[in-house]
This record gives C-alpha cells, structure tokens and sequence, in this order.
C-alpha cells in the first residue's frame, strides 16, 4: 500500500485551464482506479516479480486500451492529449502498468488500426480494447536492438501461407500474449508486419527472469520456429521500416507523459515527507538544501507538462514530427529518473522502502530511458534534425 494517497496533480502554470473538461474527468476517473486497484498491490507484485492479475480487463473496463481508437472497433475516439492523460495517470501507480497499456495501444492495436485490412479490425480490436486479448510487440531481437533495420527474422512464401522463422528478445507482455505483431524482412528483405497467433505451432514465448527493473511487468521472447503464418495475417498497407517506427512515435508520446506520473509521485511524497519529518529541531523542508531539490523538482515537472501538452496539440493537428516526439521521450524520462532518485535521498533509510514509491520507480525508469529507442538515441535522432547529418553509423 501506497503511504501517500495520489491527491491532486501539482498544476503550477494552471495548466488545467488549458484542459476541457472531459479531459479532467477522464484523468480523475483514471487516477481513482489507479488508487483503488493499483496502490494496494503495486508494492507486493513489485517485490514478488509478478504481474497484477487481470490487470489487462481492468484496463480495458476503464477505457484505457487504445483510447484513441475509432469506436466502432472498441476504442473511445478520444483525442492525443486524453490518451497522454491516461499514460500519466497509469505510470503514477507504475511503469509496468501505463507499459501495459502502451503496448496494447500504441503498439499491437495501432498498427492494426493503421495498416490492417477490415477483417483484421475486426477480428482483434474490440478483443484488445476489452483487455480479453492481450498483445505483444516484436521488434528488437538478439543482436539488434538500436538498429531494428538489421533484423534477422524473415517469412517466405510458401503459397497458401507465409514460414516465419527468427527470434525477437526484451518483449513486454510476450509470456502473457494471445497475438504478437511482428516485425520481419520478406523475401525481398522488406520488412513487414504479421499478427501471430498463440495457437500457431512452432510459436514459443520464454519469459526473461531476475529483471530489477518493470518487476510487476512480464517480459520475455518470441520464438518463431517453422511457425505458419496465413496469408490473411499479414499487414497489408505498409512495408519498411516506417511501420513499427510509426507504432513507436505513438507509444514514445505516451512515455513522454507517462513519465511524468512517475515523477509527481515522487515529488508529492517527498515534499510531504519533508513537512513531516524533524532533524535538528526542525522539518527537513526548512533546510535550503532540500528546498533546492524540492523546487527543482517542480520546475521540472512544470515544464515536462507543458512539453507534453504542446506536443499533445500538435498530435491532435497531425503535426508533431517524429523529432519532437524523441525530444520530448529523452527529456521527460531523463527528468523523471533524476527526479526518483534524487526524491529517495530526501526520504533518507526510509528511501530504499517498499512501503515508499521511489526505488520502484527509479528502477522502472532505468527500462523506460531505454527501451523505446534509448536515451542517447534520441539525441541522435534531434542532432540528425538539426544538422541534417546522420551520427548513426
Ligand atoms: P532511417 O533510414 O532513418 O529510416 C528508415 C525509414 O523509416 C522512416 N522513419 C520513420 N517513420 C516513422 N516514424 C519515425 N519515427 C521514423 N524514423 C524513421 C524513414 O523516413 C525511412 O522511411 P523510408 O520510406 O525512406 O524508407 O532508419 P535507420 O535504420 O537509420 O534507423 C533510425 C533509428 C535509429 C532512429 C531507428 O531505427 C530507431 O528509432 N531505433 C531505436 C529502436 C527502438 O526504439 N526500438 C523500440 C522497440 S519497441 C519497445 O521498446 C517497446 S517497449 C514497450 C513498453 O513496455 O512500453
Ligand atoms: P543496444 O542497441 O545494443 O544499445 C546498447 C548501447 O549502445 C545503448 O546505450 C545505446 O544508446 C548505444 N548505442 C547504440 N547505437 C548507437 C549509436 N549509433 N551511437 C551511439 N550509441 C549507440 N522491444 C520490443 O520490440 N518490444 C517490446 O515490447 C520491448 N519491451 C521491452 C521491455 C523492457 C523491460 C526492456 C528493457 C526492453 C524492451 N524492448 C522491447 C527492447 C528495447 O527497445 C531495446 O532494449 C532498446 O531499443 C535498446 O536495444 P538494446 O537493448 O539491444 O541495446
């Protein structure tokens, strides 16, 4: 159990001014469900590496898996910045939880929605957006991970169905899901998506043990030996490369504000543990050296909310480029693990507790800097944009 309850969210600029209402409903109504279901357990789970049971269905009761989503197929149609809202409410309670809903969102339902045919929405989305059906993303493997363009795994065309065969490692969700979306060269060595099913022979998903880090999280590989896939599993509307990072721009927005639940959780309990506790006659908050880290915080809280609003707007417009969008995932994950770490030393031995939310956090935070592409990735990605040089290779 939590030792603060998740009040309200620190708004120094009145940002809320700037929200409608529906928004700040939508993040209330997320934020209470994170306070019943998630606090109470979060710590256990932490602890134990296992994942919250029926954590994707409660999920799903609540709207938060693929929000965005036409309703028609199960989503709610809300817009970019009610989807970053729900992102940040999740990751308050833990990483692994807004990870959960990133996946299944940004990452399994998105491409689904964007290069699927008809049959294909059909058939999954509303069982994603229930929660029902979880999924999984498969992109990184073995030997490739910053550089996803290099990726061994491959298909052929056997006439009625396409043989896949390859190895993708670090996924989130693989020993729980029902379909992974994955990612592999064709013959031609383009790469494209296919939606493999649980069922499928030759389909394995090994789980990857004695993680310090995303403990409540379930994360493992999926092995694909022979597996046989129809043709009517295949994403039809795009090849190359532009597909899964497509799905990335999506989830990388979502960390940009998920990260900044993680941070405010920090920040609160901090600040109220500081008023709370004495040394040398007085609280630990009327010291100057902890005043600096607590106003520190808040001014990176403050301008970690309104990158992600602005940013939310341009996602809204169809404007925000993939390079704003690294910009903001490198930024508010960097100040959000400083954050974690720097909030634990205010807590002094009470720090390194279960009972408080920092070492928790702080060790998720050490996945989140670098999955997603990697903390100096995107900044290689913003000096490629402002140079026009690639540092890559
Ligand atoms: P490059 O030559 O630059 O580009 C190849 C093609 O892709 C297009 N493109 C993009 N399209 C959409 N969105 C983006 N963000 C895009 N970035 C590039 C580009 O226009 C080009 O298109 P075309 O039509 O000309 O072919 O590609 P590169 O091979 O040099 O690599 C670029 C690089 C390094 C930036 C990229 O590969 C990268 O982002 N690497 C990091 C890998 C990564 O982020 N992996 C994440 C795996 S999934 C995950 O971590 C889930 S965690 C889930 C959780 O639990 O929350
Ligand atoms: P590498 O690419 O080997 O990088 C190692 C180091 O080298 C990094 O510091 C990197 O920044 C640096 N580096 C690499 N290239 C350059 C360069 N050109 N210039 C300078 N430095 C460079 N992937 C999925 O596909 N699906 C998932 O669901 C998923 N979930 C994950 C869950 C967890 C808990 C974790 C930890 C990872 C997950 N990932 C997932 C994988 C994640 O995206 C990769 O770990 C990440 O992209 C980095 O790849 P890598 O680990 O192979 O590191």
């Amino acid at each position: 159990m939590s030792y603060y309850p998740l009040t309200t969210l620190p708004d120094y600029y009145l940002m809320d001014e700037l929200l409608t209402e529906e928004h700040k409903l939508i993040r209330q109504s997320v934020r209470d469900w994170v306070e019943s279901f998630v606090m109470p357990k979060i710590d256990e789970a932490a602890q134990n590496h296992t994942d919250i049971p029926n954590l994707m269905k409660e999920l799903g009761k609540i709207g938060a898996l693929g929000p965005y989503i036409p309703e028609e197929y199960g989503g709610s149609g809300l817009d970019q910045i009610s989807y970053g809202l729900i992102m940040q409410e999740l990751e308050r309670g833990d990483s692994a939880i807004r990870s959960a809903a990133s996946v299944q969102s940004s990452l399994v339902m998105f491409p689904i929605n964007e290069f699927g045919s008809e049959e294909q929405k059909k058939k999954f989305l509303p069982h994603l957006a229930s929660g029902e059906m979880i999924g999984a993303f498969g992109l990184t493997e073995p030997n490739h991970g910053s550089d996803p363009s290099s990726m061994e795994t491959h298909f052929e065309d056997k006439g009625d169905h396409y043989l896949l065969n390859g190895a993708k490692m670090w996924i989130t969700n693989a020993p729980l899901c029902d379909i992974a979306v994955v990612w592999g060269k064709n013959e031609e060595g383009k790469i494209q998506g296919l939606i493999v099913e649980r069922a499928f022979e030759g389909f394995t998903t090994p789980e990857t043990h004695h993680k310090w880090s995303l403990r409540a999280s379930k994360t493992g590989e999926l092995v694909f030996n022979n597996v046989k896939v129809p043709k009517e599993n295949l994403l039809p509307n795009v090849t190359g490369l532009k597909g899964p990072l497509s799905c990335l721009n999506s989830a990388r927005y979502g960390i940009s504000w998920g990260v900044i639940g993680a941070a405010v959780d920090c920040y609160c309990t901090a600040l109220q543990y500081a008023k709370e506790r004495t040394q040398f006659g007085k609280p630990i908050a009327g010291f100057q050296l902890q005043q600096k880290k607590l106003a520190e915080f808040l001014t990176e809280i403050t301008k970690a909310q309104l990158l992600c609003l602005q940013l939310g707007r341009l996602k809204n417009d169809h404007k925000a480029t993939p390079a704003q969008i690294s910009m903001a995932k490198r930024n508010n994950v960097k100040m959000a693990i400083d954050i974690a770490r720097e909030s634990r030393q205010i807590l002094g031995g009470m720090g390194i507790m279960g009972e408080f939310p920092m070492m928790r956090h702080a060790a998720n935070l050490e996945s989140v800097i670098t999955y997603e592409g990697t903390h100096d990735v995107h900044l290689l990605i913003t000096g490629m944009d402002i140079t026009g040089i690639n540092a890559f290779g």
